[in-house]
């Protein structure tokens, strides 16, 4: 399937710019950041290179990165792709993205609305009768992460290990992740504040099937990895193998000092919509480029997907992406990844022609997590904010952790 935007555009975008006055107040109305601002200054390799050897140093077994300049490739890689063989870690591995998954999701369905088959102001329920408790929730809350439906990871993984050892080889529908959330409370009413859940991405995965007919694997095929030409980018729930050269992945234990646990064969069928593809630097590198300069979904359908509600300090979350404003003034767009034994950064420049993948092969390490934050710094800021301590910001949505299996539950 083709994915100019000029094919989808058409009927479709009447009904995307009636939408837009539906866009709560607190909303931006308008992106003050990206291609008005000028090109970000030189990435500065040096510094990003030696994030990477921190990160290391605070317990990744590996890390790397690729940026695609306007055409310039510059990458980078640090550490070990398999503790076992200690084999090299390459920036062609492949690895799992986690919630960069998420991106992907609203791309089918803001296809989905340009091809005038869903609005994005319609109640979930419209599609999928009786799934919701509420029927005010609609596609667009459910994307913006303001549904106020429990994300139901917060229970399965309070405890790291045995969370993930309980679930690593299990295979659930999308409704049994969608029923374990509603077990509990609504955090916020429909339309509320951005409060991350990744059951809001279990619901985007059942409207695709719903009005597709399709598995995602298809879907996600078909309209991105077969156009974009994406060849290390696979969905392959509910296998557990990452097929091709990869890099292993290793959890952190709660427990302080407790040996890493490899954790790269599993289903990530607690994840699927939110977070189970596989991909690689140079593809997630090619798929912001591709998105964020309008080849993805119309143009208004882009304008959607970017008109954003604040998630934290320097933050901002639109309709499955999410804005980072970088200390130097430097806005950047994409996704980050967390599941069991990977971090994933992956941002572009507001017209996508600068882009920046980081990976690290460890998860539940906050301290690593932090340092890989600073590589948007080096890529998008230069030289002089690599050197500062880095751009404001809080970590990804990933609960914190400190000391043995304390839960913190603070989400920034
Ligand atoms: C799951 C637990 C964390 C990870 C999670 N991941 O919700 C989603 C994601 C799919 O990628 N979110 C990112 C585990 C951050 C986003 O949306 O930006 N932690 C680990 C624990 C903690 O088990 N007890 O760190 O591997």
């Amino acid at each position: 399937m083709a994915p100019a935007a000029t094919v989808r555009a058409g009927a479709a975008a009447a009904v995307l710019a009636l939408s837009l006055l539906t866009v709560p107040a607190h909303a931006a109305p308008r992106d003050l950041g990206g291609a008005a601002a000028g090109p970000p200054p030189e990435p500065d390799l040096t510094g990003l290179r030696a994030l990477l050897r921190t990160a290391r140093s605070q317990g990744a077994p590996g890390a790397a990165a690729r940026i695609d300049d306007a055409g310039t490739v510059l990458t980078t890689a640090v550490g070990v792709a398999d503790r076992g063989t200690g084999r090299t870690l390459g920036t062609a591995d492949r690895f799992r993205i986690g919630s960069v998954t998420k991106t992907f999701s609203a791309v089918v369905l803001l296809q989905l609305a340009d091809e005038g088959r869903l609005r994005l102001d319609s109640p979930v329920n419209r599609r999928l009768p009786g799934l919701l408790p509420d029927g005010r929730i609609t596609v667009r809350h459910v994307l913006g992460h303001r549904s106020g439906l429990y994300d139901y990871t917060d229970e399965m993984f309070a405890r790291t290990v045995p969370g993930f050892e309980a679930v690593r080889r299990r295979v659930f529908t999308l409704r049994q992740l969608v029923d374990r959330s509603l077990r509990h409370p609504r955090t916020t009413a429909p339309g509320g504040a951005y409060s991350y859940s990744n059951t809001n991405f279990a619901v985007a995965g059942m409207l695709i099937r719903k009005l597709t007919g399709h598995s995602l694997a298809t879907e996600y095929r078909e309209r991105i990895i077969a156009p974009l030409k994406l060849r290390d980018t696979f969905y392959v729930h509910p296998r557990t193998a990452i097929p091709g050269r990869h890099a292993r992945g290793y959890l952190t234990p709660d427990a302080a000092g407790a040996a890493l646990v490899d954790a790269t064969e599993q289903t990530a069928s607690w994840a699927q919509s939110a977070g189970a593809l596989v991909s690689s630097a140079r593809d997630l590198n090619t798929f912001l480029a591709a998105l964020l300069g309008g080849r993805l979904t119309s143009a208004a359908g882009l304008e959607q997907m970017r008109r954003w509600v604040p998630a934290g300090t320097g933050q901002a979350y639109g309709l499955g992406l999410r804005r980072r404003d970088l200390r130097c003034g430097v806005p950047v767009y994409g996704h980050t990844g967390a599941v069991q034994g990977y971090y994933t950064y992956a941002f572009a420049s507001g017209d996508g022609r600068r882009s920046l993948t980081a990976f690290a092969t460890i998860s539940h390490n906050g301290t690593v997590m932090d340092t890989m934050l600073r590589t948007l710094d080096s890529a998008f800021c230069g030289r002089r904010a690599t050197a500062r301590r880095g751009s404001p910001g809080g970590r990804q949505d990933v609960p914190r952790w400190d000391g043995a299996g304390a839960p913190g539950g603070v989400r920034n």
